[in-house]
C-alpha cells in the first residue's frame, strides 16, 4: 500500500516513512499548500485542512498538525508552533524561558486521515524544556525538547528512537492500527 503524507515538512516524511516501512507500507511526500486556520485546537486545525484538501485532491491521503505547549508560557506556542518556530525560533523560546523554573512541556500531534471521511488519531508525549540546543537530529524544536524519563533531546535520537515515545510515533501507532483493522 502506498500513502500520501501532505506536508512540507521532509523530517515529518522520514519519520512516518520509518515507522511505516515494516509494516510494508510506503509513505511518500506529496507538497499542497493547505490552509492552516486560527482556532484553539490542533483537531479544528487539522480538520479544516483535510476537508480543505479533500475538494481539491483526490484521496485517500493524510496530513500531521503538531504544536509544542509549554507549562510556564500557558500551553504556547501550541497551535501557533510553526509560526514561532519560523519568527521567534528555537532561540527565542530558550529566551522566553531564561531564569524559569518550571521547564515542563509536552508535544502533541494530530494525524488526519481523508478515505471519503475524516479519521483523527493522536499522540502526546510529555518532557522539558532544555537550558540549552543540544544535538542534530530531528527537526523543529527537537533539540530544546528532552521527553520525560530520558537524559537527550529528540535531537540526540535516532528517528527509531523518537517514534518510539514521540507524540507523532503515538499518533502513527494509533493510525497504523486502524489501518491494519479497517483496510480489509
Ligand atoms: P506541515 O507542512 O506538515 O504543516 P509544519 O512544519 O508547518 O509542516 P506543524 O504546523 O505541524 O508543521 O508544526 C508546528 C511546528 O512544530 C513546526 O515548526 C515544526 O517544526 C514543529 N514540530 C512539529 N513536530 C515536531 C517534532 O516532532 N519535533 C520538533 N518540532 C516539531
Ligand atoms: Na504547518
Amino acid at each position: 500500500m502506498r500513502l500520501a503524507f501532505i506536508t512540507s515538512n521532509p523530517g515529518k516524511v522520514e519519520e512516518a516513512r520509518k515507522y511505516f516501512e515494516p509494516l510494508g507500507v510506503e509513505v511518500y511526500q506529496l507538497r499542497f499548500e493547505y490552509p492552516e486556520i486560527q482556532a484553539d485546537t490542533l483537531e479544528e486545525v487539522a480538520e479544516y485542512g483535510l476537508r480543505w484538501l479533500a475538494e481539491r485532491i483526490d484521496g485517500p491521503f493524510f496530513l500531521d498538525d503538531s504544536g509544542l505547549f509549554i507549562d510556564a508560557l500557558n500551553g504556547f506556542p501550541g497551535v501557533y508552533s510553526a509560526y514561532v518556530y519560523r519568527t521567534l525560533g528555537i532561540d527565542g523560546i530558550l529566551r522566553l524561558m531564561a531564569g524559569v523554573d518550571d521547564r515542563k512541556a509536552h508535544f502533541r500531534s494530530v494525524i488526519a486521515y481523508w478515505d471519503g471521511e475524516v479519521h483523527l488519531f493522536t499522540g502526546r508525549v510529555d518532557g522539558e524544556i532544555t537550558g540549552e540546543k543540544r544535538g542534530t537530529g530531528g527537526f523543529g524544536f527537537d533539540p530544546i525538547f528532552m521527553p520525560q524519563g530520558f537524559d537527550r533531546t529528540f535531537a540526540e535520537m535516532t528517528t527509531d528512537e523518537k517514534n518510539s515515545i514521540s507524540h507523532r510515533g503515538r499518533a502513527l501507532k494509533a493510525f497504523s492500527e486502524w489501518l491494519k483493522e479497517n483496510l480489509k
